[in-house]
């Protein structure tokens, strides 16, 4: 009798210590859902032997089965085999990803633990991607043969459809490895757009096949500036490009998660790169080089010239073909127009086309506007709507246009009330390339400014003053990250991580559901994934409360 109180003894302790030593999920992650609810039962113990099925015949859902099977592995260094079922009696004791059409939004998901078994469910595989993601975050990291989830009842929703991130891939490069790790991090935060600046002054991006010297030329650049535009250039040749291969890897690459590609071919100004190449397309004819320092030139596209809109136009017809989103971006910012009032081109063109300045706006600016609206009629052969900075609002384009505020936040309340479509993007405090902190001794060098973790997360995107019929017009906002100083991946994720976490709650929550403190306890359980990742991060971000400038 003693000897089996014994062993009964000695096995609940065993039992005990794998209990204590089994670690559990915790689904408070960030962007946080909307509700966890718990449920009467035990926990689902997570184990190699559990299947992931997923929907017969459904490549989207094989797919997301495939990276729910990854990432848990990643997590836990469990494997999980994935499994294609059509009778939900054999969900019993699994993970099971499905579509339910009873759920609203398109990328909200649902997620129900039991004993039994595990179902994330969305209306969309977008929206079982985005519970992936939230079960993925759920989990703690480190090797652990069995991970207990506790039952519960989990949901969220998007407040915005537009969650953007922004990357510069001209100021510096980035390899195609580098950009596809940036849209990792992107799918971890639930974002759903990455803006891809690929044409400016310092260097073109983007391979065009009718242009060979857009790349063969534009794409270099002879030094770089160093400091914040100091005289000193370092004297390196510098560049590189995407082929066109390539950009439909990546733009699939991000498709896979849910992720939409917004190319941006910046015109008529931070068009050097293109100049250099093809000078004829300048009011002077030049010659030009792709820039070498930072800033905002005078030399911008001539428009007088037949020519510069059939490149336009042969340039947007090969974007167009590479990006299946529906949007492209088409810049419009920093175009100073002193040469446009000295070109006798341009002023014939404005003569030609019947335009006169109008209170504030000027002939030129007017010009700028008739080239948007030129160029948003040849995208809507496409089916695509053009996007663009702020100033376009100043050029009289139609509310066909998307507008993007980057010049603080009054241009897209005023862009709202006039009934365009924003995208809230300013710079106080949406830029990712100003400083996180004001004491800035100790930091990489940045554009400047100073956008502290707690800055980004009590943004919010739609101004007060908006009327209530106009707010449906903010489609969400979205964090830049200009490189004209971050020459390095590592550098890139700095400046985004943990920011990124910040945007990622603003752009999911409703106001009333956040909380900065609260957002702070659970951040570090995101930071070890960004360990496990080798990512770079801002950890001070965690520890110190930074000081906002102003
Ligand atoms: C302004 S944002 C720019 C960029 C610079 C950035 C630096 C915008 C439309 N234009 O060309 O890189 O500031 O923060």
């Amino acid at each position: 009798m003693k000897k089996l109180l014994l062993i009964i003894a000695a096995w609940m302790s065993v039992v005990a210590i794998g209990m204590a030593q089994t670690p559990r999920a915790d689904y408070r992650v960030v962007p946080l859902p909307d509700a966890i609810n718990g449920i009467k039962s035990a926990d689902f113990s997570l184990t190699p032997q559990r299947l992931i099925n997923y929907p017969t015949g459904n490549r989207d859902m094989e797919r997301n089965a495939l990276f729910l099977s990854q990432y848990i592995e990643e997590m836990t260094g469990n494997h999980l085999s994935i499994r294609p079922t059509r009778n939900s009696r054999d969900y019993a004791d699994n993970i099971t990803l499905l579509l339910d059409g009873k759920i609203i939004n398109e990328e909200s998901y649902r997620i129900t633990v039991t004993a039994r078994g595990v179902e994330i469910a969305g209306k969309t595989p977008a929206g079982v991607f985005q519970g992936i993601q939230v079960l993925r975050k759920s989990l703690p990291v480190g090797p652990a043969p069995m991970v207990y989830l506790p039952a519960a009842q989990i949901e969220g929703s998007p407040r915005f459809g537009y969650r953007g991130m922004h990357l510069d891939c001209v100021r510096h490069f980035f390899s195609t490895e580098a950009v596809k790790r940036y849209i990792d991090i992107l799918a971890l935060h639930g974002m759903n757009r990455m803006h891809w600046h690929l044409t400016d002054d310092q260097g073109w991006r983007i391979e065009i096949k009718k242009y060979p010297r857009l790349t063969e030329v534009g794409a270099w650049r002879d030094g770089t500036t160093l400091g914040h535009n100091s005289p000193v250039k370092d004297g390196i040749r510098y560049g590189g490009y995407y082929s066109q291969e390539e950009i439909r890897d990546i733009v699939q690459y991000a498709a896979d998660r849910y992720i939409t590609i917004i190319p941006e071919i910046d015109m008529p100004g931070h068009m050097v790169a293109a100049m250099a190449a093809y000078p004829e397309l300048g009011c002077t004819g030049g010659p030009y080089e792709v820039w070498q320092r930072w800033g905002v030139t005078d030399d911008i596209l001539c428009l007088g010239k037949d020519n510069t809109l059939r490149f336009i136009e042969d340039v947007l017809t090969e974007v167009a073909q590479l990006f299946p989103g529906e949007m492209i971006h088409i810049g419009g910012d920093e175009s100073p127009r002193v040469r446009w009032e000295q070109c006798p081109l341009c002023q014939q063109r404005i003569k030609d086309l019947g335009i006169k300045a109008e209170g504030k706006q000027s002939a030129e600016a007017l010009l700028q506007g008739a080239l948007t609206t030129h160029v948003q009629q040849y995208l809507s052969n496409f089916g695509k709507r053009i996007i663009g900075w702020d100033e376009l609002l100043g050029c009289e384009v139609d509310t066909t246009a998307t507008i993007m505020s980057w010049r603080g936040a009054e241009p897209g309340a005023q862009g709202a009330q006039l009934g365009h479509d924003v995208v809230m993007t300013p710079v106080d405090p949406l830029y990712f390339d100003y400083y996180q902190t004001k004491s800035t001794w100790n930091e990489p060098l940045a554009f400047g400014g100073c956008n502290t973790l707690k800055k980004v997360y009590d943004f919010e995107p739609v101004a007060d003053k908006l009327p209530a019929d106009k707010r449906g017009h903010i489609l969400g906002a979205q964090a830049n990250v200009w490189t004209e100083y971050i020459t390095c991946e590592p550098q890139v994720q700095y400046q985004v991580l943990p920011r990124i976490a910040a945007l990622a709650e603003v752009l999911w929550l409703n106001p009333q559901d956040k909380n900065y403190q609260d957002f702070k306890d659970r951040l570090p359980r995101l930071t070890n994934i960004y360990r496990l990742y080798n990512w770079t991060y801002r950890a001070k971000s965690l520890t110190t409360e930074d000081e906002a400038n102003d």
